[in-house]
């Protein structure tokens, strides 16, 4: 409960900051879009790792405010880059199990595209396979209302949950991202080699986007690209960047 109490005092105090990780195009290494990823660096405290900090904000609900301030802020960033010229970018956003299910995700994410002026095609939300096999039919209804916004969906940690193939097919997403488990395990077990090539072909076969996460070496991606992965991130090519250094690399690559 310490850490809790410490969560609801950060963000009144705004302890929180986003980066943002580059997403690159391996066809012509540009940067196709960021991942906004939420950070806290309380004064007094070393950095807490989200992993450690994001299950306490879902426990105590507060997942749905500092849900609702992580877009914004990452939705006017982005729009600011657009307004000040920086190439086109996507942005990527993780939504919480928790966000999802209580809070009207729909009507949050309308009011902060018309308030910050980001284009919709522009936002993709990142979303878990295991929080959609909850409640299908009102998973799917509130999916196809935040397509209805234009904006983008995505299955984050793909591969790490139960979806059949069947399933999938009928979600309303665009895009898989492929765990960093298996990416980061490809050369060591043949196993996840079989499931990263594996989700490669399904997302070609179903016309989705395929983004691999944690690419550490240039031997991963090669492998990648050998399969015809073409959108990869990961520490090979950037880490997440505060905005100011997100835009200077941008600057530098295009
Ligand atoms: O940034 P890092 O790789 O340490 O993130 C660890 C975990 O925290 C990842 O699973 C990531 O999806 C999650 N995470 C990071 N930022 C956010 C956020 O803004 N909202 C939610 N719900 N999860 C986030
Ligand atoms: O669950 P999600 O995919 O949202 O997790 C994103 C997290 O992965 C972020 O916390 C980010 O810091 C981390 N990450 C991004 N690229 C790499 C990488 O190449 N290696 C490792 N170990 N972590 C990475
Ligand atoms: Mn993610
Ligand atoms: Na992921």
């Amino acid at each position: 409960l310490m850490l809790a109490a410490r969560l609801h005092r950060a963000f009144e105090n705004s302890d929180f900051t986003l980066q943002y990780q580059p997403q690159i195009s391996t066809q012509d290494n540009t940067v196709i879009g960021v991942e906004a990823l939420l950070r806290w660096t309380p004064a007094d405290l070393p950095p807490v790792s989200p992993m450690e900090f994001i299950p306490i904000l879902e426990e105590t609900g507060l997942i749905v405010p500092v849900g609702t301030w992580v877009l914004y802020q990452a939705c006017h960033q982005a729009a600011a880059w657009q307004r000040a010229g920086l190439p086109r970018m996507r942005l990527s956003v993780n939504i919480s199990a928790v966000q999802f299910q209580r809070g009207d995700l729909g009507e949050t994410v309308r009011m902060v595209l018309a308030e910050t002026g980001l284009d919709p095609a522009l936002l993709c939300l990142e979303l878990t396979e295991s929080m959609l096999m909850i409640d299908t039919a009102q998973s799917q209804q509130k999916l196809q209302e935040l397509r209805d916004l234009g904006v983008r969906l995505a299955l984050d940690d793909f591969g790490t949950g139960y979806s059949s193939l069947a399933y999938l097919s009928r979600l309303p997403v665009q895009e898989l991202k492929v765990d960093q488990s298996f990416v980061r395990r490809l050369h060591d077990t043949p196993s996840d080699t079989a499931v990263v090539n594996t989700v490669i072909a399904m997302a070609q076969e179903l016309g989705l986007t395929l983004i691999a996460e944690g690419v550490e070496s240039e031997e991963q991606k090669s492998h990648l690209i050998g399969r015809g992965c073409t959108i990869i991130q990961g520490f090979l090519f950037c880490r997440p960047l505060p905005p100011d250094q997100l835009a200077l690399f941008v600057g530098q690559e295009g």
